[in-house]
């Protein structure tokens, strides 16, 4: 089969399912709760999940397409472990030499609008028990510079507040939180549009960190890389700022600068809540969609650790190549939120460089809080092969670097306000290396060819110690060692 077009979700859908990766959920499912709760229930699974039936809604519901770099893999045809390396190269290809988007007349966005715009309408679902509402949180948001016009993507969550109001999460640092201090600078509303259903190509230019996409960049034009054309907008019917030709739904929406109301909680990626706090409102002036679309939703955990935490990788990756010799690969571990702690693998070259790559990957990516270096004869991927290195090569006195009081990435709770401490691990070998770290190794076979029998398990009775046995021990006064047991 030939390549899906990445520039459309309709079109990755089916080739889920053309490569039998995707669930379908027929029965009728309630989106407060339900729907979050049965998706992951899959969660790092090898299939997407579309839920056909949602609970007094007319469209359906997707999500999962990142959850598995393998699943993400087959989609973009790729080796799962090239897969930092093939977005490196689509990022610095953009920077040495953009493909900026087109605006084209028309497109599928533009098959319907809401006559009245009516978010009630929409199957946005609740996810987490105590989150405060419906939330909108795979959306890219396209806005413009108020000074410069030039155009930003990211992601962020919106909270339903009513039918045509919505409350939204802006990190500190965020390119949206700059234009919308220019806007109030100028005394301007700030326009922009949220895109719903896009493809990954879209997804990872809107979450390419300002690191590798600063502000004077349209960083929309890295869309095109992965689609391998330029990326199609169409005009706003409301402001000047573009839509997603091919998104499945984009709202039309304006801030006033200092207009806010209470958004959250939400079940963030660190597994905590975000805290329900005054933050700025977000009016919904028009909403554009398909003629048959799909509502793409991702559920805060091992989606959001690949994506981000992917893009996080590549530009790390990006850095560390340039700047460290050596520097093979690197990977954002899921116990670290796909956030916070990155793996670099490293081909030493120069005796002290272990420290010199921690050093360079927090400037990389500044949310990072650990840092672990290893060498090239270990797995980075595998938390158990790491331990090993941490266990048998770190050197705890000369190899743990604290930095103190350094900004870090608010969400997480051991940086409040945004400032907190940031630890590196230099697990690699001495070098020049000896004898002593030279690790054992056994011939590499296959079975190929091999005459054995595995012979079918065959589950062994397991005897169980039942209360009234532990009491007839008691009653017999046995020993203190059977009284003692039984407690445990
Ligand atoms: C699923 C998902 C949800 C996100 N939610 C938020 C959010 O609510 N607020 C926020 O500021 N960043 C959020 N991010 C991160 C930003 O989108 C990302 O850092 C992006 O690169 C910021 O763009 P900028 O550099 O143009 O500001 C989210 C990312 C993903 C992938
Ligand atoms: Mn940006």
């Amino acid at each position: 089969m030939t390549d899906p077009k990445l520039h459309d979700l309709a079109e990755i859908i089916d080739d889920l399912e053309a490569h039998g990766r995707l669930i379908r959920v027929h029965s009728e499912v309630d989106p407060r709760h339900d729907l979050a709760a049965i998706a992951a229930s899959r969660e790092s699974g090898p299939h997407a999940v579309l839920f056909e039936n949602v609970k007094g809604q007319a469209d359906p519901v997707f999500t999962g397409l990142y959850w598995s770099r393998d699943l993400l893999a087959t989609l973009l045809r790729r080796e799962e472990k090239t897969l930092p390396q093939y977005v490196a190269g689509c990022i610095e290809a953009w920077q040495r030499r953009p493909v900026d988007p087109v605006i084209v007349k028309s497109g599928p966005v533009l098959e319907k609008r809401q006559k009245r715009v009516d978010l009630n309408k929409l199957p946005i679902p609740i996810h987490a028990l105590e989150d405060g509402g419906r939330y909108f949180d795979a959306g890219v948001v396209i806005a413009k510079d108020p000074e410069t016009g030039i155009r930003n993507a990211s992601i962020q969550r919106f909270m339903v507040k009513n039918r045509n109001t919505l409350t939204v999460n802006i990190d500190a640092g965020r390119h949206l939180e700059l234009y919308l201090e220019k806007a109030a600078k100028r005394g301007e509303t700030l326009p922009l549009t949220l895109n719903v259903g896009v493809g990954p190509g879209l997804h990872f230019a809107a979450a390419t960190p300002s690191e590798a996409a600063p502000p004077d960049t349209d960083e929309l034009g890295i869309a095109s890389e992965f689609h391998g054309a330029p990326l199609e907008l169409v005009a706003g019917t409301k402001s000047d700022v573009e839509m997603i030709s091919h998104a499945m739904y984009v709202l039309e929406c304006e801030i006033v600068p200092g207009e806010v109301a209470p958004e959250g909680p939400f079940a963030e990626v660190t597994g905590y809540y975000a805290l329900r706090e005054k933050r700025p409102v977000v009016h919904v002036k028009a909403i554009h969609h398909r003629e048959n679309p799909i509502f793409q939703t991702i559920i805060s955990g091992a989606e959001v650790f690949n994506s981000v935490g992917l893009l996080g990788e590549a530009n790390v990756l990006n850095l560390l190549q340039r700047q460290v010799p050596g520097a093979r690969d690197v990977y954002f571990s899921h116990g670290g939120c796909g956030f916070y702690h990155a793996i670099v693998q490293l081909s030493q070259k120069r005796a002290g460089w272990g420290k010199q790559a921690i050093m360079a990957a927090f400037a990389a990516f500044p949310p990072l809080k650990m840092v672990t270096v290893v060498d090239d004869d270990v797995d980075i991927r595998n938390p158990t092969d790491v331990e090993w290195a941490m266990a048998t090569r770190l050197d705890p006195a000369n190899g743990i670097m604290v930095i103190d009081k350094v900004f870090g990435h608010g969400l997480n709770p051991s940086f409040p306000d945004y400032v907190g401490s940031k630890v590196g691990f230099d697990a690699t070998r001495r070098y020049p290396f000896e004898r002593v770290h030279h690790r054992a190794a056994l011939k590499s076979v296959t079975l190929d060819g091999v005459d054995l029998t595995v012979p079918p398990i065959v589950e062994a009775e397991v005897k169980k110690t039942t209360r009234r046995k532990t009491a007839k021990t008691k009653r017999r006064g046995s020993s203190r060692r059977a009284t003692g047991g039984s407690a445990m």
